[in-house]
């Protein structure tokens, strides 16, 4: 009975030990396992020499002083005076001679850059890492711990590093009340109403998780913006903000409401080129300034969705841009004017509004102003082609804009790991320049010669004990930071990293749970938006399917607006015979998708409206193809339950139920799209479900009077 209750007790506890709540994130810092490699690391970071004393080395040493307790066990000792020990840390200006590795020039490295190296010194090896800035050492030394965290052998080190893109930026879309718009992982982590005064331990460890993987901005508020924010005390709670970010790189933005000069001004009008106006913008940016002295900068949504802009005084998006970036301009601030912008007046097709409206205004915005562009022209779908300004605009930065919450690809309760979409659209050709003008190539300026560059994520993080609502999401945001970093990383190595920080270096782990990763994307689309279909989600919150609503006050709110299913078939003609958006594209580009018989299948609804007798490549009708697809989609969720319950000695009791009680939600959800989709495109198409898969156990009406009234983000 003792031994019973001993074993019961050493159970409880063990449970308890390994439970984790995600907090970490990939920062766990966990007991190094592989014991070769436990040695040679302790060796190494038994006495560390860190040169310098600013707030960033602090961190430098705080973050070192973690990592070495939680992954090896031992508090390493420092000595600054120790130029011949195992790991000496610090900016190139500190150090004396002999400096680091020669071999290695620290100027292509830029601001930011790092470079780690070995040499020997006394006959001893020595560890580098060093750069041009203390922020430069603090990326080194997040990239070197991740070496370690991934079980990295560490005797052969030469590595320079730094970053392909400069402004590396999260947009919050939260509001001044806590609520965040497409929020699923609780409420905005910024608590306006103990700021100042209360630097909650939050901002810390989301400043330490942005460093980690090269985040070195943040947008604050949501574009739907309230001009509150620029009012005087608010200005000094995003000061209290400011200054707790900057010694980890990190600059702050705000998003500016373009009526403020009359909501907080007084002012008649917020009319762009009215002196009154330039002035008060100018004013406004004076006293930021005062109390941010290194502000970033104005985000915009203007003339989009409801939202006061330049037009509404029958001036330009460049009118309006550049006022503000006059007023910034002394400072060295930037506006990121946004191209997501469609109006109600306008009939013609949503995916031309962009370019129609932007493209003209080539070469009309200050040198301080950069467009930002969502990834593709319609609004951040499963699946959608690069957006058409990519290529267009050659004399303006054009700033991509990806959303990491997962407005559109399951909100918190589906597993989908963003990388492969990202990938997707920064390797895309746009050919204008001739093959090989990848969307990566644009943005970061290579081709059109610019010297601002950048890439934003819509931020997934909120108060949630685990920061991104699933467990999985989390990988989002650091696949986000990877990728500004490097858009070349892989996917795949994206994940791996992650994976392994975030769970275990199990190698079976790794493979298994990785391969669920790089797959997930493609199975939503399938469950959700397969061959091309888009737009065809519940209304409002975009939670489910709802392909059937057409009762929005605007056309291009609807889902049948995007599928326009009939008796002869679906999708939307976008061909030159439809709306033609496709000659938005260059040619080269444009020509996967022109011809009906040869579009890659993956956008084949996209630009086509098809039969539903049209014959696949897999010899399928369209119909019989779209059963397949939602069902096959459905079916691979369950693949990816299976797959996760085989996982479950290698994950602590908390995060494995967590992912697999969510993987039971997505499944569910998966049938439930697959069974309203099915059943709705069934009256057009009057055609059976094959008989071999399992029949929809609901019926279309009821999948029609499902309602959520008070599903998040929305
Ligand atoms: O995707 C849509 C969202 C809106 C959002 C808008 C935008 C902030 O549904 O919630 O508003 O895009 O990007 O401006």
């Amino acid at each position: 009975m003792k031994k019973l209750l001993l074993s019961i007790l050493l159970l409880a506890s063990a449970t308890f030990l390994f439970a984790e709540d995600g907090y970490d994130l990939w920062m766990r810092y966990k007991a190094v396992e592989n014991k070769s490699l436990l040695t040679s690391y302790k060796s190494l970071l038994k006495e560390i020499t860190i040169k310098g004393n600013s707030a960033t080395m602090q961190i430098v040493k705080d973050e070192l002083i973690k990592a070495s307790e939680g992954m090896l066990n031992q508090v390493p000792l420092f000595n600054d005076s120790l130029i011949d020990g195992n790991l000496v840390i610090g900016n190139i200006g500190l150090f004396g001679t002999p400096g680091p590795s020669p071999t290695i020039t620290i100027k292509e490295i830029g601001s930011e850059g790092f470079v780690i190296s070995k040499r020997n010194i006394k006959g001893k090896s020595q560890i580098n890492i060093t750069a041009n800035t203390d922020i430069g050492v603090l990326y080194g030394v997040f990239h070197f711990l991740r070496l370690l965290q991934t079980e990295h052998p560490i005797d052969k080190l030469e590595f320079t590093s730094a970053p392909k893109l400069q402004l590396r930026l999260l947009n919050h879309w939260d509001n001044l009340d806590r609520t965040v718009e497409r929020g699923y992982a609780g409420f905005s982590l910024w608590n306006w109403h103990t700021l100042p005064g209360l630097i909650d331990k939050r901002y810390i460890d989301y400043a330490r998780a942005n460093a980690s993987i090269g985040i070195n901005g943040t947008v604050l508020t949501n574009v739907n913006a309230n001009a509150t924010i620029l009012t005087a005390p608010y200005l000094s709670k995003v000061a209290a903000l400011a200054n707790t970010f900057r010694p980890y790189g990190i600059k702050v933005y705000l998003t500016a409401r373009f009526s403020a000069p009359i909501e907080i001004g007084g002012l008649k009008t917020a009319d762009p080129l009215d002196e009154g106006v330039r002035n008060w913008w100018k004013e406004k940016a004076r006293e930021i300034y005062s109390y941010i002295p290194d502000f970033g900068g104005f985000l915009v949504k203007a003339n989009s969705e409801g939202q006061p802009g330049p037009q509404d005084y029958k001036r330009t998006h460049a009118d309006g841009a550049n006022t503000l970036a006059d007023a910034v301009a002394p400072f060295k601030g930037i506006v990121i004017w946004r191209a997501f912008v469609y109006a109600a007046e306008n009939p013609d097709d949503r995916h031309k509004q962009a370019y129609d409206d932007f493209v003209p205004l080539d070469g009309k915005f200050r040198n301080n102003v950069m467009v930002q562009v969502k990834n593709g022209a319609i609004d951040f779908m499963p699946r959608e082609p690069f957006h058409p300004l990519f290529g267009a605009m050659p004399k303006t930065p054009l700033m991509m804009e990806f959303q990491v919450t997962q407005e559109y690809l399951g909100q918190a309760t589906n597993l989908v790991y963003l990388a492969p979409l990202f990938k997707e659209v920064l390797n895309s050709d746009t050919y204008s320049n001739g093959k090989g003008s990848t969307v990566a190539k644009v943005i970061d300026g290579s081709i059109d010669k610019h010297s601002l560059n950048g890439m934003a994520g819509v931020s997934n993080i909120g108060n949630d004990i685990n920061w991104c609502g699933h467990p999985f999401a989390q990988a989002n945001w650091y696949a986000l930071g990877r990728l500004n970093w490097d858009y070349n990383l892989s996917s795949e190595k994206i994940a791996d990293e992650w994976l392994r920080m975030t769970f275990t270096n199990n190698a079976s782990f790794i493979t298994n749970a990785r391969k669920m990763m790089l797959e997930s994307r493609d199975i939503m689309v399938q469950y959700s938006n397969p061959i091309g279909l888009h737009h065809i989600m519940g209304t409002g919150h975009h939670y489910g399917p709802a392909p059937w609503v057409s009762n929005l006050n605007r056309p291009e709110w609807n889902p049948v607006y995007y599928h326009k299913a009939d008796s002869a078939g679906i999708g939307f003609n976008r061909t030159s015979s439809g709306s033609n958006a496709i000659a938005q594209y260059f040619p080269e580009a444009r020509k996967v998708w022109e011809e009906i018989n040869s579009c890659d299948e993956k956008y084949l609804l996209w630009f086509h409206h098809v039969s539903w007798h049209f014959k696949m490549k897999s010899g399928r009708t369209l119909w019989d193809e779209l059963c397949y697809q939602f069902y096959n989609g459905a079916e691979r969720v369950k693949q990816m339950q299976k797959n996760w319950n085989g996982l479950k000695q290698f994950v602590d009791v908390d995060r494995f139920e967590h992912v697999k009680q969510l993987l039971g939600i997505q499944y569910s959800e998966a049938v439930w799209w697959r069974n309203a989709c099915l059943l709705y495109f069934q009256t057009f198409s009057k055609m059976p479900i094959p008989s071999h898969y399992e029949k929809p156990d609901k019926s279309l009406e009821y999948y029609k009077s499902l309602r959520f009234p008070f599903a998040p983000g929305n």
